[in-house]
Parts: C-alpha cells; structure tokens; sequence
C-alpha cells in the first residue's frame, strides 16, 4: 500500500470563474492534501487570471492555458500527461460548475487506496441520484451509457461521467495517440483503454447536482460527434484487422 499518496485534482474549464472559487474551497475543505490542476482554454471571462491570482498566495494550485478552446477530453489528456510528468499516485478529475460535490471525494480516495486502478464516482449504482435533470436528460444519459457498454464491452454503469479517480501507474502505459476523443467521447473511451490494459475499476455512489452558475458547453454536434467516435471504436473491437 502508498504511503502517503500524492492527489491531483484536475477541473476543466470554460468559463467557470464564478463556480471556482467555492468549487476550490470546498475540494480543500475535503482534500487539503491535494493539488489542484485547472486546464482553462482562455476563457474570456478571465478564469485562468482567477487561479493566477490564487497561485501567488497557495503552490497547490497549478494551471495549464490553452491558446483556444480544445474540448473537455483534450483537456483531461493533459491532465494525465501533468500527472505523469509529476509523479502524482492519483488523478482525480471533476466537472468545475459544481455537478461534482467534493464530500464525495474521501470515498473515492479511500476506494482507490484499497487497490482499484480507476474508481467512478458513479450516478447508475445503489445509492447513486441525479438532482435537477428533466426526464428527457436522464432518458439521453441512459441511453448513451446503454450504448456505450454494448459497443465497447463495458462492465462499468456509469461510462459517462467524469468524476473519477485513476491511478498514475496505469496512466502511464496508455499511448496517448491510440486516444481518438478529444470532447466528450473520452470518457467512455478511457475507460475501454484501461479496461485493455487489465485496469481493476470500482463504482461509489454520488449525488450528481446540476450546474447552478455559468452555461453547458455539450451542444448537440458535440454529442453527435462522441456517438460517432464511439461506433468506431466499437466496430474497431468487433472487426480487428487482420494483417
Ligand atoms: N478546458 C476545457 N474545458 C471544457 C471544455 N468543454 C467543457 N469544459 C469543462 O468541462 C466541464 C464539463 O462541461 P459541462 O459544460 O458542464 O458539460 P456537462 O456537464 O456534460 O453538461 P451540463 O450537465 O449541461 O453542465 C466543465 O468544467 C466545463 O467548463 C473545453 O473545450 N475545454
Ligand atoms: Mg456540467
């Protein structure tokens, strides 16, 4: 077992000034060991020059920005890389508009130190709720994650999410151009990579709360595009190539 395990916290964002700094707070409040790692794709509402001003006053806060915005899967690959590169035990990434209560993440450290290699802070098992989604967001995140097991072999029951913990040693033996998801695909399809390299995963149950400040960045042709992304890959497993 670590001793000691060195956390990195990644948040992705997009104009997420006005939830960072209670979204901060709270992680702190349930992690003050940890490092925060904003990626910020020039937001123009200034939320990098938010964890600028931070960084003088605290070393736990580090920021990557991006010229432009990339999409959330590219951010999260360059999370991995920054944990890679240094030499944390665990990545933990979370949404940054608040959907992703902090009180669940002692849980999820707790279930990763046990030995999992990725423990999903999951919606779609006992105990596990969703607040403040209509019927018709519920019916399309359930179908996507339906989707998702049956093209990819999935086990897992929320495929979707990102509110997860990963272990830096599997990390590190992903090759980071077999990842074909930039956006909002990458999640489903991390999961299908890790799965390959033998990865153990755990599912926790949390409370995922809709975002209360700022807009959602999933726009339709973004997810047109995931679902599109997904069926290849899912063809890829079903047919391999033969040589
Ligand atoms: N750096 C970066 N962050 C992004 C990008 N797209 C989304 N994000 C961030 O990724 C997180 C999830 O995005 P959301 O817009 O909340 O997407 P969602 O949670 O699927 O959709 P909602 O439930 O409607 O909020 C948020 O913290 C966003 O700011 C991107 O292109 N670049
Ligand atoms: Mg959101």
């Amino acid at each position: 077992m670590l001793q000691n395990p060195r956390y990195l916290i990644s948040l992705a964002t997009y104009n997420e000034r006005g939830n960072l700094p209670t979204l901060t707070a709270q992680i702190f409040e349930f992690a003050s060991d940890a490092d925060i790692l904003v990626i910020d794709d020039s937001s123009p509402d200034g939320t990098a020059d938010w964890v600028e001003e931070k960084m003088q006053s605290d070393s736990r806060f580090k920021l990557i920005k991006r010229p432009s915005k990339q999409g959330l899967g590219s951010a999260v690959l360059a999370a991995i890389d920054y944990a890679v590169q240094n030499d944390y035990d665990f990545l933990i990434n979370m949404d940054a508009d608040l959907s992703h209560p902090p009180r669940f993440l002692p849980m999820i450290r707790s279930k990763a130190e046990e030995g999992f290699d990725v423990v999903i802070g999951s919606r779609y098992v006992p105990g596990g709720k969703i607040e403040g989604w209509a019927w018709s967001r519920r019916l399309m995140s359930r179908t996507i994650n339906l989707y998702a097991r049956c093209l990819l072999g999935l086990k897992t029951h929320d495929n979707s999410g990102s509110f997860r913990c990963y272990r830096t040693s599997l990390l590190k033996r992903l090759e980071p151009q077999s990842i074909l998801s930039r956006g909002y695909s990458f999640f489903e399809e991390i999961l299908f990579r890790l799965r390959q390299l033998g990865g153990t995963f755990a599912e926790v149950p949390i409370t995922f709360e809709e975002r209360r400040m700022g807009k959602s960045k999933l726009n339709a042709k973004e997810a047109v595009f995931a679902l599109w992304i997904l069926l290849r890959i899912g063809i890829g497993r079903m047919c391999p190539k033969t040589e």
